[in-house]
């Protein structure tokens, strides 16, 4: 088959690109923007893609008209959201009971876990070394999980063979609050090293360590808790879209998602609130409780597909992303093999896992 390398197509929606007269099997259709209409890449030009710090989402499996539609909405329109309206409590009030769990949060564990994270050669969502980061993180979550039999850890399969993983900690009611982060790695192509501390190995050992520290103490929320750890983000937004699309079918109540990408790397050494497109009632809740409990933020924004809260976003669900730093002064190592273990900066690593305990405990009784 000869096929250019990309293949814009003019066309007004992913489905008719899908149905322009090219063989476009083995190809992917990526969306770089909301005017982006739709181009055909190889799985190669992908991993240049991410290595290059361009953000795409991957639209080949999204069928879903609504989905598409948030997709090629620009982010100064709000989009409304399939779940109930939900009004955040405009402080935070929950420190008796949030403090004495934070206080228990320490770096012991995320250093390990991101010690052997990292020593994954890559974790590339279509590789064997991204399969065997999954297993090893999937055996990883359920001893934590295990401290409280009530907790569930399941496993959501995709087409690829990295599957996203779901811990829940069943609540009172099954309105959902969610954190999430995503594991894999990439260095630009399919074999190459990419240890991927901070991006994002980061983001996973801060809310491990959350639940570490809520199943030690069997915390019982009101509305049920669920830590996600998704495959494929840097496939573009793979293992979060399956994901959500699921839940939007299902039916599943979100009250909150709340992505960490990225958690090891602050010089400013603040929690940074990004603000476009996410939910901005969230947003500003989220910021709420970092302040609250780690003191003042700062703002950024990331541009589109950046990472997995546009795929909570695009399902109609309220999403808010946090991270380490500025995008203009976050870690300059990420996507290569010197995102490493060594250019962690500990203290932000510990920051984020204790907002991640606060937040969870917060919006747990929301
Ligand atoms: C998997 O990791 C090994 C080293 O442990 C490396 O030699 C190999 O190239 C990696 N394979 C892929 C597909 O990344
Ligand atoms: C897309 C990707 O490969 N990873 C994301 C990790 O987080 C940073 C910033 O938060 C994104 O810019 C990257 O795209």
């Amino acid at each position: 088959m000869q096929l250019p390398t990309i293949l814009a197509l003019a066309a007004s929606s992913a489905s008719l690109a899908a149905a322009v007269d090219v063989d476009t099997t083995g190809l992917r259709l990526i969306k770089t923007s909301p005017e982006d209409l739709g181009i055909w890449v190889t799985e190669e030009e992908k991993l240049v893609m991410a290595f290059e710090h361009k953000h795409f989402v991957d639209i080949t499996d999204i069928t879903d008209p609504a989905v598409l539609a948030i997709l090629s909405t620009p982010d100064s329109e709000e989009v409304s959201l399939a779940a109930r309206a939900v009004t955040y409590p405009t402080s935070a009030t929950k420190q008796s009971t949030a403090n004495p769990l934070i206080n228990q949060v320490s770096n012991t564990q995320p250093q390990s876990w991101l010690t052997t994270l990292t020593n994954f050669h890559n974790r590339y969502y279509r590789g064997v070394n991204g399969t065997a980061a999954s297993t090893w993180l999937f055996n990883t979550v359920s001893q934590v999980a295990a401290a409280n039999p009530a907790i569930t850890v399941s496993r959501f399969t995709h087409s690829f063979n990295q599957p996203s993983i779901i811990v829940k900690i069943p609540g009172t009611t099954s309105d959902l609050v969610i954190v999430g982060a995503h594991y894999d790695s990439t260095g630009g192509s399919a074999t190459a090293r990419a240890p991927g501390a901070d991006d994002n190995g980061s983001g996973v050992v801060c809310i491990l360590e959350a639940l570490r520290v809520l199943a030690n103490a069997r915390y019982a929320p009101k509305n049920t808790l669920e830590f996600h750890f998704y495959g494929g983000e840097e496939g573009g937004l793979l293992g979060s879209a399956g994901v959500f699309s699921n839940y939007k079918s299902t039916g599943k109540n979100v009250l909150a998602f709340v992505n960490q990408d990225m958690t090891g790397y602050s010089p400013g050494g603040r929690i940074t609130v990004y603000t476009d497109y996410v939910d901005s009632s969230l947003t500003a809740y989220a910021r709420v409780v970092a302040t609250a409990y780690t003191g003042t933020t700062s703002s950024s924004s990331c541009g589109y597909a950046c990472s997995d809260h546009g795929s909570a976003r695009s399902n109609g669900f309220p999403a808010a992303y946090i991270a380490d730093e500025p995008i203009g002064t976050s870690s300059p190592y990420i996507h290569t093999s010197n995102d490493a273990l060594s250019t962690i900066q500990w203290p932000a690593i510990l920051r984020h896992s204790k907002f991640t305990v606060a937040f969870l405990i917060e919006a747990s009784f929301v």
